[in-house]
């Protein structure tokens, strides 16, 4: 074959696996970017909703309207702020809910014990803390609308540490790459595990977090109530307050924190109420 003789262009037709797959590929994006789409276009109050029908449609929306799922939470906790109040407008507390409040607290005998902790700095697994190791981290106030699922909410000061404070402070493990090595951060957010779980020190109330939500600015853990200690039925001596959630998240008198990349056990979700529970 000589340098100037034409090389016959050669038209291959794709075959039909090829255009199925593009297919498949543009199906794909096109469902991804509707779904983000209507989860903007869909408030708060509907997205409970959409939960509950998703079961009766077929798989690709549904696997679509999953991707979804996890950009609405990463908005819904990280993107917006609980409203806040000037201290005349706290009202009169209520009390609600007394489960694994039954033994009475006293500091001599409390301690907060968290699991799931880095180990590569040499620290273990499994550390105890106390509440002074808490009021050592920075500490905030916050007036926020308290809101139970049973229709009432007041309003309230609430003082204490961020856990994402703590957090930083004490890093929870970090996920790890295939070969075992911990992930960098992405955008500034530590590879933390996805879930933080807590429970009363009798184990008898306990709550799931997604991470997000725990990180979130607002989420206190929480040692004054209206500029005084926690008095035993608000959860002495440390509660959560987590004003993107409905009461039920905001667990009192935490004994155990537990970092797991597994959803973890909530008592309220196990009688029948959204995991989530975001206001
Ligand atoms: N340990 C524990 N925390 C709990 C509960 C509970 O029963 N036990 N109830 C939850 C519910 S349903 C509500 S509305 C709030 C009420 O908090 P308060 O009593 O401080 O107003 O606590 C939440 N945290
Ligand atoms: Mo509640």
């Amino acid at each position: 074959m000589t340098a100037n003789e034409e090389q016959p262009i050669k038209l291959t037709p794709p075959d039909d696996s090829d255009v199925e797959q593009q297919m498949r590929r543009m199906s794909r994006r096109s469902l991804v970017k509707g779904a983000v789409g209507i989860a903007f276009v869909l408030g708060a109050r509907h997205w409970v909703d959409t939960r509950r029908t998703r079961q009766g449609i077929p798989w690709p929306l549904r696997r679509a309207l999953q991707v979804n799922e996890e950009i609405w939470h990463d908005f819904a906790s990280t993107g917006h702020l609980a409203p806040t109040f000037r201290s005349t407008q706290i009202t009169r507390a209520r009390t609600n809910g007394d489960v694994g409040l039954s033994d009475i607290q006293d500091l001599s005998t409390w301690t907060l014990k968290v699991s799931g902790l880095d180990t590569s700095t040499g620290d273990p697994d499994t550390r105890s803390f106390t509440l002074d190791d808490i009021k050592k981290l920075p500490a905030h106030t916050i007036i926020t609308q308290f809101k139970c699922i049973e229709g009432w909410s007041y309003i309230m000061s609430w003082r204490g540490a961020r856990l994402v404070d703590f957090m930083e402070k004490y890093s929870p493990a970090l996920k790890t790459d295939d070969s075992g090595n911990p992930l960098p951060p992405v955008n500034g957010v530590p590879a933390y595990p996805n879930f933080v779980s807590m429970s009363t020190p009798d184990k008898q109330y306990f709550v799931g977090l997604d991470m997000q939500s725990a990180r979130h600015p607002q989420t206190l853990l929480c040692y004054e109530m209206n500029g005084k200690p926690l008095t035993q039925e608000h959860g002495a001596p440390l509660r959560l307050i987590i004003p993107v959630k409905y009461g039920v998240k905001n667990i009192k008198r935490i004994g155990n924190i537990h970092y797991t990349n597994q959803r973890p056990a909530d008592y309220w979700a196990e009688q029948g109420y959204d995991w989530y529970a975001e206001l």
